[in-house]
């Protein structure tokens, strides 16, 4: 159990490391922009996905672009009715239009890439059974998983970060549960899981979490990565595959931007203010 001081740090506003070299590149205007902030695990998910699909895009997360969520800029609020990031903007409508809230971008993106691309973050349409199972996972990283780290992180007396831990680690054995079951029942590639595998929609939708998790839990709240070395494999794997780790900034940003989740000061975010509530996630 580790607990530091509040040092009163606030959250970043721009990327850095490989992150900044990808937004640089990133930088002129295209047919979708995507609004973020550096710091947002939601927003990473859009990010990861738009560079693995070969989508073009204009991302939103430098020093002088960036979109601050929690200053609610009139440009986001035409995007997303609730001021959250991500969003996309559609440019190539006049008005351009939008599509927020992550889960349902990054259905949007597989059907871009459907007919662009073709590249896709699911087994192919004519194997329905595998994707159902790539879509068990993804429902238990957003139903169980996401919650569970916010629960962990914003705990703050001892009992609760031992239940929140222990919480937090039964939502990983449950995910690693459902990748041996793809694992064993199906014959697909897709997923990071197994060796060789290509990049899946629940590695995308877990893998800012997953990544935090060895960063921010392991400073503010001492927490042992479960340590198997299945699971170490698929770590490894899914942080270093490229389209993941061209949109990680260095580790410090996540550290100092996860403080106030870390002493749950009061209206940190709509997260979590609905963690506090008991209520469901924005
Ligand atoms: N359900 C949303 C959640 C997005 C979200 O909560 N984003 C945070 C940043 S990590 C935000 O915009 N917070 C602004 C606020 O709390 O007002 C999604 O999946 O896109």
């Amino acid at each position: 159990m580790s607990n530091k001081a509040d040092s009163g740090k606030s959250y970043h506003l721009q990327c850095t490391g490989v992150a900044k070299e990808t937004a640089d590149a990133h930088n002129a205007a295209k047919d979708i922009t995507l609004f973020g902030s550096c710091f947002c695990p939601f927003v990473q998910r859009v990010w990861v996905a738009l560079e693995y699909l070969g989508i073009d895009y204009k991302v939103r997360v430098r020093l002088y672009d960036e979109v601050d969520p929690y200053k609610k800029p009139a440009d986001l609020l035409e995007v997303s009715p609730k001021g959250l990031v991500p969003a996309l903007r559609l440019e190539n409508y006049n008005p351009p239009r939008a599509v927020n809230e992550s889960t349902v971008i990054l259905e949007f993106l597989e059907d871009i890439a459907a007919s662009t691309t073709k590249r896709s973050l699911l087994p192919p349409v004519t194997e329905p059974y595998a994707r159902a199972l790539i879509h068990l996972q993804a429902d238990h990283v957003n139903r169980t998983l996401v919650p569970a780290f916010y629960r962990y992180i914003q705990a703050q007396d001892e009992e609760k970060q031992i239940q929140g831990a222990k919480d937090f680690v039964e939502a990983i054995h449950g995910l690693i549960k459902l990748f041996q079951r793809a694992e064993k029942e199906g014959e697909s590639t897709c997923g990071l899981w197994r060796e060789g595998g290509t990049l899946s929609l629940a590695d995308v939708v877990a893998g800012p979490w997953l990544f935090r998790s060895t960063n921010v839990l392991v400073h503010y709240r001492g927490f042992a990565v479960p340590a198997g070395p299945q699971f170490r494999a698929y770590l490894d794997r899914l942080f270093n595959y490229p389209a993941f780790k061209r949109t990680c900034s260095i580790e410090d940003l996540y550290i100092d931007s996860y403080e106030r989740y870390a002493h749950n000061r009061p209206n940190t975010s709509q997260v979590a203010n609905a963690i506090n509530a008991g209520t469901t996630l924005p």
